[in-house]
């Protein structure tokens, strides 16, 4: 058969090359396939992944050192003490190992088949991806007492590899310089904190190796050092951070088992909450999956065990401590390295491996079961937190049923403090959480009884974050305000049971209501999320001051607006004095009559109503965990300056 043109050229190419042209083009025409965004997050997975080549090095013992560069142009250096990426010709693709790895998908395990490689799953998709999508990208290699060097444009080769000179052959090593690519990048300006979370995280998950991280954009100078001789033991650390402990050393076990790598790390605190991180490979597995399985189980049953052989048991003997149980205030992370890691879920960050949750579960079992009978006073301070934390459990489950039976829309159960509406479709009906009994009193002779409910609340409720769920929901305003609501609490929350959409919590503008408003807006958020989400709570904006003259009278609600009004009665003289204006300042809203309180606060055609939003709940999350966490100083600096999550809406 003849050869056609087409044929000649190209057989006028190595297999190899013709893979480069089809695999890079396919990475610039749809780079999203490849590193998930063309935005913010994009831009910083191009370093990760350059990274995580590096962490390979290191974790097959070649390399301690890491060193990342921001450089004024928002490019990038990745520079590591490895063996180098290998500088010899490939003898099936005819080219240099680096030039391979560099401009073929997924070349990696074309040159080192054997080597530990655990980087992968959402990252490793190669190095050869970065230089895709890089305007240019240079690569320096210290290898054999030679320094070599090559550099690239959006992935094409731009001058074959050439030693630049000698170094000392044990000098070896691997410098990576790019720059991102504004043709394809939507944000081109790295974020400092970004990079420096996942480089600390990294060097906990990566015990021993020090990554540096230096910012040389002007205006932004500086270097921080990454390095975590006990690995997860300082990750424990870190995050229980100023927390009481329940026992000084961080529980720590790391082994290998059925060729998978585990390391875990933990330590319990005096809080309730649960904050147990697990990783596959260094990537966050946020969805869970079979290793954490197997952890979590494994922790219930050596804790059940320990009970049944130890004395223990018969003090208590009915109880079963459930895995709720038992990781109240436990603050953990445990991480794998498996060989081939199956990740499912939505966003891929679940472990479908099932060898890893026996393997996990066994190692478990096995030394944290050891460690328990070596450490007694441990073992018991775990086993007392776990026990308070199931009577508890029965205790919030009484509560529970007793504030679900009081719950039923019959009017005969609404607590006796409530001053209903009569209307009963919920879409027209608002309840306002009053502080005080004066202003409550206030708030019932002046509002529209039709459609407005005022519930007073007396003194300050209990801080929720801080109490656990069976003292919170023991507590007589709580419990009033979800009865009031009608619509239950945590998982048996139902929206569509609200008595009223719009709640609108009204306090004195002053710290302590402040301190109120918080305290209910964290019950809000931590018990019933739903009723944010769906847009229900508000805040009432009472005036500051009254300006008045003769029979003529204003509300000003900050200062400006009250020295805008006091000049205009002032007849223009912008002073404000004199001339018969009062100026007064409400401390609290029992100051004003019920006449005022209606017009200025509660009258829909004249008030201002803040929309409590939850736009971004991690961050009110944070905010919350400032408020209410054991740190007294940045709570009082944000009550000062009061609430960032309410957005003004006029309603
Ligand atoms: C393949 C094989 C060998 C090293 C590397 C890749 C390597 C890649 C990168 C990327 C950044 N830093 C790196 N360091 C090393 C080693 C082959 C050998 O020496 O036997």
């Amino acid at each position: 058969m003849a050869k056609t043109t087409d044929e000649r050229d190209t057989k006028a190419y190595d297999a190899g090359q013709i893979q480069v042209l089809k695999g890079l083009e396919a990475v610039r025409k749809r780079p999203g396939m490849y590193i998930g965004s063309t935005s913010e997050r994009g831009l910083h997975h191009l370093v990760y992944e350059v990274v995580d080549n590096s962490i390979d090095e290191a974790l097959a013992g070649h390399a301690d050192r890491i060193a990342v560069i921001i450089h004024h142009d928002n490019s990038i250096t990745v520079d590591d003490n490895g063996r180098g990426i290998p500088v010899d010709i490939h003898p099936v693709e005819k080219m240099p190992g680096v030039e391979l790895a560099m401009t073929v998908l997924h070349a990696g395990g074309k040159f080192d088949k054997n080597s530990y490689k655990v980087s992968g799953g959402l990252h490793g998709v190669g190095v050869s991806v970065v230089n895709a999508l890089s305007e240019q990208l240079k690569v320096w290699i210290k290898r054999g007492g030679n320094e070599h060097y090559m550099d690239f444009v959006r992935g094409d080769t731009r001058s074959k590899l050439k030693v630049l000179g000698k170094v000392s052959g044990k000098e070896t090593g691997t410098k990576v310089w790019f720059k991102p690519d504004a043709q394809i990048f939507s944000v081109l300006t790295y974020n400092y904190g970004t990079l420096q979370a996942r480089l600390r995280e990294l060097s906990f998950l990566n015990k021993g190796v020090t990554i540096t991280l230096k910012d040389e954009r002007p205006g932004e100078e500086k270097e921080e050092t990454f390095h975590a001789k006990g690995g997860l033991r300082e990750m424990v650390q870190h995050l229980n951070g100023s927390k009481k402990t329940l026992h000084n050393e961080v529980i720590y076990l790391e082994t290998e088992k059925d060729d998978i790598g585990i390391e875990l790390a933990m330590q319990y605190n005096d809080g309730y909450s649960e904050n147990v991180f697990s990783f596959v490979n260094n990537i966050n597995t946020h969805e869970g999956g079979t290793h954490l399985t197997g952890f979590k189980s494994a922790l219930t049953r050596v804790i059940n065990q320990y009970i049944q052989k130890s004395s223990l048991a018969k003090k208590d003997k009915e109880t079963t401590l459930t895995g709720d149980d038992v990781r109240e205030g436990l603050t953990a992370v445990l991480s794998v390295k498996v060989r081939e890691p199956q990740f499912e879920g939505q966003t891929k960050t679940k472990l479908g491996n099932s060898e890893a949750e026996s393997a996990v579960k066994s190692v478990v079992n096995d030394l944290l079961g050891s460690y328990l009978d070596e450490h007694p006073r441990v073992a018991n301070a775990i086993i007392d937190k776990a026990m308070s934390a199931a009577r508890a459990r029965e205790a919030a489950r009484k509560a529970r049923d007793l504030t679900r039976k009081k719950s039923a829309l019959d009017v005969g159960n609404l607590p006796g403090k409530l001053a209903d509406c009569s209307l009963s479709d919920p879409t027209m009906c608002e309840i306002y959480l009053v502080e005080g009994d004066s202003a409550g009193g206030s708030a019932k002779q002046g509002r529209d009884r039709a459609f407005q409910a005022i519930l007073p609340l007396r003194g300050k409720i209990i801080n929720v974050e801080k109490a656990r769920i069976d003292k919170v929901l023991s507590n007589e305003e709580i419990r009033t305000i979800i009865t009031a609501i009608g619509a239950g609490i945590k998982e048996e929350f139902r929206l569509d049971g609200t008595r009223y959409h719009k709640i609108i919590i009204m306090t004195d503008a002053d710290v302590d209501g402040a301190h109120i408003r918080t305290l209910l807006l964290t019950f809000f958020f931590r018990q019933m999320p739903e009723l944010i989400d769906a847009g229900f709570v508000y805040i009432a904006q009472p005036p500051l001051f009254r300006v008045a003259k003769g029979k003529e009278e204003y509300y000003a609600y900050d200062m400006a607006e009250r020295d805008e009004i006091a000049k205009r009665l002032g007849g223009g003289n912008g002073n404000g004095d004199g001339k018969g204006i009062n100026i007064q300042r409400y401390k609290g809203l029992g100051e004003m009559n019920p006449e005022q309180l209606w017009r200025t606060t509660m009258d829909p055609e004249h008030r201002t109503l803040l929309k409590v939003s939850m736009e971004d709940a991690v961050l009110a999350d944070n905010i919350f965990q400032t408020l209410m966490g054991d740190d007294v100083e940045p709570r009082r600096v944000f009550i000062e300056q009061n609430a960032r999550f309410a957005s003004n809406l006029d309603v």
